[in-house]
């Protein structure tokens, strides 16, 4: 079979890398890819991908994909991209009412499903959809395997828009779809390349979800560009995590029976080899549960998770989405007899902005880092009383009246920043400022550590280190890594018959970073109906509508909610009147899991 494959940047990177490295495993089945068959399959996914449209062109048309981490998500993802389309992923976790909202406003023209997400994918387009996508389903690998393939090389099409497009919740009551074009993809993965240096010999763990840029840029691409291993598990659970971590290391060595279909990754007695896992990137919560779980390994167990995430063996573990506690970052290094975890700060629209650095030296409690090689990073600071901004100048971060440290917006302009919100110029026009720089919405100050900053992790960490204080937008809710839009969920909450009035804010929590607590005024139908309406009811009321991680883990059912004379809620002072204060909201979140 002869089947062709444009060579967009991201491909010829890709298949630059020694063929008969490993460049994926499925931890599950225990199949390891080599970065030959990689290729070999994307061509073929390609070929299979236009059949099902007619051979009609994709360039620049949006494709969904529903497919589970693994293997078949990394062909399918650099199939749509060989083909000059944009990637859209979908997560197999949201209800269809989501992925129907994401199929809509992208107008994607075709979504492929994995066997076992066909059905799902059948249900979505069943019904609500403004056009109809194509279906296509993803082939299997194996059975393909024995048919050769011999890939032609040819020139994308000049103005070609391929990239990936991710749906982020903001400060709208509706999530929005972030473009991040092939250029903007490549800008993102090399200056990590050049701040984590990610090598060959790298396996690294995949725990996370692929809708996210962490997930995608941090833990795919940009690892597969440097041809190092990535090794999915699909989902993240602390004790399969030990186990795999562990397994090089148990006395028994690291074979255990397994069968693998290339066999790359397998011994002579055809049993799979666990190799020592090298990078670990992570959201606190994550990080948090990899904690609680190890005293419950057996100590066989205990013994060779310690040695694997020793700094021998895992270089390098990054935490990142949302701030770790230092009481985690302190666990971590103590379990680990020295590995400390390295913090860094991005978002969707600008992937990885800034990092603290390799040299321990440079991995500052509190701190994100310093700006990553092609970002540039300001800090604006907003008079209260005007509203007007001042750039934050170097060497300016205390102000010269009462010496107090400068807080300003971190605002970001470079290659790696997104090219704009998909059909929304308004929200990409409010998101930017006049002079190109997009505006986070994060609060920092800059802040000269000494000891660090003095270049040692390379020369892009010089200098003052930026340290996040907090959020603009009290109606951006970050819970275990997720980030949420109050306003969305208000929305929804309203669309229930039980209530008519609510106000949604976050709440600390131990487990979750923050999570989402909803405050809510009856309906005439709520007080009257039969049944109590509690958290358990309202949980599953939502669930049919958002994805589970954006449904409130807590409801208080209130009389009235206090609104401005322009009807606004100010949630801090809501959050103080129904919950209390911090101390008793982080008591109440360590009494129970939740
Ligand atoms: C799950 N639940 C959550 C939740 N995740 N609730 C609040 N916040 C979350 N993030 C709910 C479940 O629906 C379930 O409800 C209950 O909590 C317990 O579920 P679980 O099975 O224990 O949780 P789990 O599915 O294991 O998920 C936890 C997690 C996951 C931490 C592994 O949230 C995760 O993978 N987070 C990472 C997200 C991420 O990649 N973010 C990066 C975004 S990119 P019930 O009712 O069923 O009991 C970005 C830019 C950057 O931010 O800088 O990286």
């Amino acid at each position: 079979m002869q089947a062709s494959l444009q060579r967009t940047p991201l491909l010829k990177l890709i298949n630059e890398q020694d063929p008969s490295s490993i460049a994926i495993v499925n931890h599950s089945s225990g199949t390891a890819f080599s970065y030959g068959s990689l290729i070999r399959d994307v061509a073929r996914a390609r070929h299979a991908l236009l059949q099902s449209v007619g051979d009609k062109s994709l360039a620049g048309e949006r494709i969904g994909f529903i497919v589970e981490n693994g293997y078949g998500f990394v062909v399918t993802f650099l199939a749509i991209l060989a083909s000059s389309a944009v990637a859209l992923p979908l997560a197999p976790s949201h209800p269809a009412s989501e992925l129907r909202y994401i199929l809509n406003d992208s107008a994607a023209a075709v979504v492929i499903s994995s066997a076992t997400h066909v059905k799902q994918a059948e249900e979505v387009l069943e019904e609500g959809l403004d056009h109809v996508p194509v279906l296509h389903q993803l082939g299997t690998f194996d059975e393909q395997r024995g048919n050769a393939v011999d890939v032609e090389w040819t020139e994308p099409p000049s103005g070609a828009t391929c990239g990936m497009m991710l749906y982020t919740s903001g400060t709208t009551a509706r999530p929005k779809g972030v473009v991040l074009r092939e250029a903007c993809l490549l800008a993102q993965a090399h200056t990590l390349h050049e701040a984590w240096n990610y090598q060959p010999s790298d396996r690294l763990l995949h725990i996370l979800p692929l809708h996210h840029i962490h997930g995608t840029v941090n833990a795919l691409l940009a690892p597969l560009l440097a041809g190092s291993s990535v090794e999915f598990m699909i989902g993240f659970n602390a004790e399969r995590a030990w186990s795999r971590l562990a397994a090089p290391f148990l006395p028994n060595g690291n074979v255990i029976a397994n069968s693998a279909s290339d066999g790359t990754n397998n011994d002579a007695s055809g049993k799979m080899v666990f190799q020592p896992i090298t990078f670990l990137t992570a959201v606190p919560t994550v990080w948090a549960r990899m904690l609680s779980a190890y005293p419950s390994l057996s100590s066989e167990f205990q013994k060779a998770g310690k040695k694997a995430i020793s700094v021998e063996h895992l270089r390098l573990n990054i935490s990142g989405s949302a701030s770790l506690p230092a009481p985690i970052r302190e666990a971590w290094t103590d379990l680990s007899e020295g590995n400390v975890l390295l913090e860094r700060y991005g978002m969707t629209e600008i992937g990885m902005a800034i990092s603290c650095g390799l040299d321990y030296s440079d991995r500052v409690e509190s701190s994100v880092g310093w700006p990553l090689p092609s970002v540039e990073v300001r800090l604006a600071e907003t008079n209260d009383e005007t509203g007007e901004e001042t750039i934050i100048a170097f060497g300016e971060e205390r102000d010269p009246v009462t010496g107090k440290e400068r807080q300003g917006e971190i605002q970001i302009r470079g290659p790696t920043v997104f090219s704009e919100y998909w059909r929304n110029p308004a929200a990409t026009k409010k998101e930017f400022t006049r002079d190109g720089w997009f505006k986070t919405g994060d609060i920092a100050i800059r802040r000269t550590v000494p000891g660090s900053g003095e270049g040692r992790s390379g020369p892009w960490a010089r200098g003052p280190a930026y340290f996040i204080q907090g959020r603009r937008s009290a109606d951006i809710i970050k819970s275990g890594g997720e980030k949420i839009s109050a306003l969305e969920i208000e929305r929804e909450l309203m669309a229930l018959p039980n209530v008519a009035e609510c106000a949604v804010v976050g709440l600390p929590s131990e487990a979750w970073g923050q999570k989402v607590a909803a405050v809510v005024v009856l309906s005439e139908a709520g007080k009257n109906s039969a049944k109590t309406w509690g958290v358990k009811e309202m949980r599953r009321d939502l669930k049919a509508h958002i994805p589970p991680f954006k449904v409130p883990q807590e409801l208080e059912i209130v009389e009235s909610i206090k609104r401005n004379a322009m009807g606004k809620v100010n949630k801090k002072d809501l959050i103080a009147a129904v919950f209390g204060d911090t101390e008793r909201i982080r008591r109440r979140s360590l009494s129970g899991r939740r």
